[in-house]
């Protein structure tokens, strides 16, 4: 028994939060063993205690979304700073003095829960505005435009893009037969594939991507006026990617790494922000546009309409817990407020369906409006009642409208009463046939895919032609393949031409039989136009979106070993963090590293826990013994390879390396301007400078003239 009175009591409560409870408040003295009849005897089914701890673990998981399983968030704020009143009544738009509440979930499209951040994939933007009008659900993407045109294609697409059906092979991958098989047959994507070919679809960070409402959406003003709009968010640190070869690597070295950037930069008070706006397609703009403004793998670039940008949103607060908010977050696209409405696009007009639906596979129940995170800030009521896990209590005797109970004045009489101020649809004269038919407006699928291509810059285009290359080399059917090449041809005969050389395969004359096949299905006529002179758009490439003016939150890994520069290290970290960039020193094993001048430094990291791609840039500090040692160690070179590869800026501090015309002797790595040899006085502003390009693109298109 002695032993006994020496154990902790479970009641002795340091926390100052109360002592440790079972699920029905009761006080718990033992979490640690089972009720047992002897102590090495079975264990008594009567031990509920036991029971109840189990039976909630073995329910712990809910479905995962279907699409956008994977994602982070953040809590924050929206402050109008420029009124429309003239195109909506929602007070979030019209009211300056107000700060409206919000959380962003961003996520990838295709992947399980589990999987990395860094697949080429669309990235989620969905943002729920907290209102005092209740709630107002943004539920968009990083990219303006989507893969199909209407909602009732959306189950095909989507089982082709996630893993095989029957080996549940890839996970998180476009690149594979059923994907490009789908997109073959389809030719409406071609515009949407040809932006996850490119760069946008593996960005840097959460907080650098542009946001985008996608479908066309209708502003409604105080006199029942009704505008259609497009909704943007422009990133404040400009938009940034990685490139291919890193995104794969960063996959394995930490999956997580766009949920950490967020979380990280957060914790620190590096708070990212986006500029609110909206283009205003007026009947006139309409009139001038030559496509469809309700289809939305069309973009309206902003050449054509500006931004009307109008507040700005910050995140600054972290979840408290991942699953109850980020996981349980429920947003729906049907989640209006008077002001706004929804258009006639044939993807939204689906969706409105299916964000509900999937609420009550995901959550379990109608009252999943009930949850901290989905509740809105404002009053309800209203007399939906009952359903599973219903937490309002209402005490009111009235529970259908109208009624005429005293004690509880019915609201819907009130708020007429009152002078209607509830959200009421945008009058709108609707005639036609009852039909299955797709608009004739909709039916050019390559115009905008051909000027996407054509307004990117030399790497833009070079990034495209990799992409295509890699995910249609990763497509097992032959056949697949050509057809996919046929759409190229339509879109552009030299993109067609590299992709058909890499694949070994001739370019086919114009679209497969099969993909005119499935067009004929949908629309009667189906003018594929022929290549012809389009305008070019700056406005779609990363570069418009990129300032270079900041290095804000910018990583950078100092590679030393023992015998280091000091002096230098600390100059270069002066200079760094004087401008928000982070200078993390990486060495070869952990706790302090001894400078030439016999002082030490803790070290951050080891070459081992981190990984070149982890980083924006690559600092080899100088010191003849330092330098000597970490070009000399495998896994410490691998970071100049790599960012090297990756074009990325390099510094080079003083000591052999500086003297070398090819990097690590390495004549495939000739020294180029976007290694910066730190030389006095102005070494460590120009390299500051440097990487405020980001990276040194003509590095890798100089190795491509070369092959
Ligand atoms: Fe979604 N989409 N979607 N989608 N979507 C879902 O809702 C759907 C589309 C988008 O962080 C699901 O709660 C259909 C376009 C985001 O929780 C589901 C169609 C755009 C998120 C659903 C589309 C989006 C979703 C799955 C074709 C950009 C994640 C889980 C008509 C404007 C939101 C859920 C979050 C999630 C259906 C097309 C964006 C199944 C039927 C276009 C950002 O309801």
């Amino acid at each position: 028994m002695a032993h006994q009175t020496n154990r902790p009591d479970p009641q002795d409560d340091r926390t100052g939060k109360g002592p440790f409870t079972s699920n029905q408040g009761a006080p718990i003295s033992d979490d640690f063993n089972t009720l047992r009849a002897g102590s090495r005897g079975p264990a008594l089914l009567e031990d509920f205690l036991f029971r109840e701890k189990i039976f909630h673990f073995d329910h712990e998981r809910i479905p995962e979304r279907v699409v956008h399983a994977r994602g982070a968030g953040a809590h924050g704020t929206f402050r109008l700073h420029t009124p429309i009143p003239e195109l909506t009544r929602a007070g979030l738009f019209t009211d300056t003095q107000r700060e409206t509440e919000v959380f962003v979930r961003f996520s990838t499209v295709v992947g399980s829960r589990g999987s990395t951040d860094l697949p080429r994939d669309v990235r989620g933007f969905a943002i729920k505005f907290y209102t005092q009008e209740g709630i107002f659900d943004l539920v968009g993407n990083n990219i303006p435009v989507f893969f199909i045109q209407d909602a009732i294609n959306f189950p095909d697409l989507v089982h082709s893009l996630k893993p095989e059906e029957r080996s549940e092979i890839p996970q998180a991958a476009s690149a594979h037969n059923t994907f490009w098989d789908f997109a073959s047959l389809m030719p409406e994507t071609a515009h949407m594939v040809m932006w996850l070919m490119s760069d946008r679809a593996i960005p840097r960070s959460y907080r650098m991507m542009q946001g985008f409402g996608v479908n066309t959406l209708k502003l409604v003003n105080q006199n029942g006026e009704g505008t259609l709009v497009k909704f943007h968010l422009k990133p404040t640190l400009g938009v940034h990617s990685v490139v291919w070869d890193e995104a794969q690597k960063i996959s394995g070295k930490n999956p997580d790494f766009h949920r950490e950037d967020l979380w990280d930069n957060i914790e620190k008070g590096n708070f990212p922000s986006w500029e609110l706006g909206v283009q205003v397609i007026t009947a006139e703009v309409e009139e001038q546009l030559d496509f469809d403004v309700l289809d939305a793998t069309k973009v309206i670039p902003e050449e054509l309409v500006p931004i009307r940008f109008i507040g700005t949103m910050e995140l600054n607060r972290n979840p408290t817990n991942f699953f109850s908010e980020t996981e349980q977050v429920a947003f729906h696209p049907g989640h209006l407020v008077p002001g706004i409405d929804v258009s006639d696009d044939p993807l939204l007009q689906g969706r409105l369906f299916s964000y509900l639906d999937t609420q009550l596979s995901r959550l379990g129940s109608p009252n999943f409006h009930e949850l901290p995170i989905n509740r809105p800030k404002s009053p309800t009521r209203n007399f939906r009642r009952e359903g599973a896990m219903r937490h309002d209590i209402p005490d009111d005797s009235g529970n259908y409208n109208p009624h005429s109970d005293p004690k509880t004045a019915c609201p819907f009489l009130s708020s007429i009463l009152n002078g209607g101020q509830g959200f009421r649809s945008h009058h709108q004269e609707v005639t036609g046939e009852k039909l299955r038919k797709r608009s004739a407006t909709f039916s050019d699928h390559f115009t905008q895919a051909a000027i996407f291509y054509r307004s990117q810059t030399a790497i833009g285009q070079k990034h495209i032609q990799d992409a295509f290359s890699f995910e249609l080399g990763k497509v097992t059917r032959e056949e697949v393949r050509t057809r996919y090449l046929g759409i190229l041809s339509v879109i552009d005969t030299s993109l067609a031409g590299t992709v058909a050389t890499r694949l070994g395969l001739p370019v086919p004359e114009g679209l497969s039989e099969e993909t005119v096949m499935t067009a004929r299905q949908i629309f009667e006529e189906y003018p594929v136009l022929p290549e012809h002179d389009q305008p070019t758009y700056p406005s779609l490439t990363v570069k418009y979106h990129a300032p270079s003016d900041s290095i804000a939150t910018r990583r950078i890994a100092a590679l030393a070993a023992e015998g280091f520069d000091m002096e230098e290290y600390l100059g270069m970290q002066q200079a760094l963090t004087s401008l928000g960039a982070e200078l993390l020193l990486l060495g070869p094993h952990f706790g302090q590293l001894r400078a030439s001048n016999g002082e030490g430094l803790n070290v951050d990291h080891t070459f081992l826990t981190m990984d070149s791609a982890l980083f924006d840039s690559v600092y080899l500090v100088g010191g003849p013994q330092s330098q000597q040692k970490v070009t000399t160690d495998l896994q410490a070179k691998a970071y100049l390879e790599d960012a090297y590869k990756h074009n990325k800026f390099i510094a080079i501090g003083s000591g052999p390396v500086q003297q070398s015309s090819n990097l690590l002797g390495n004549p495939s790595m000739p020294v180029d301007e976007g290694i910066v040899p730190l030389v006095s006085p102005d070494g460590f502003e120009l390299f500051a400078k440097a990487l405020s390009m980001h990276r040194y693109w003509s590095r890798e298109l100089a190795a491509t003239q070369k092959i």
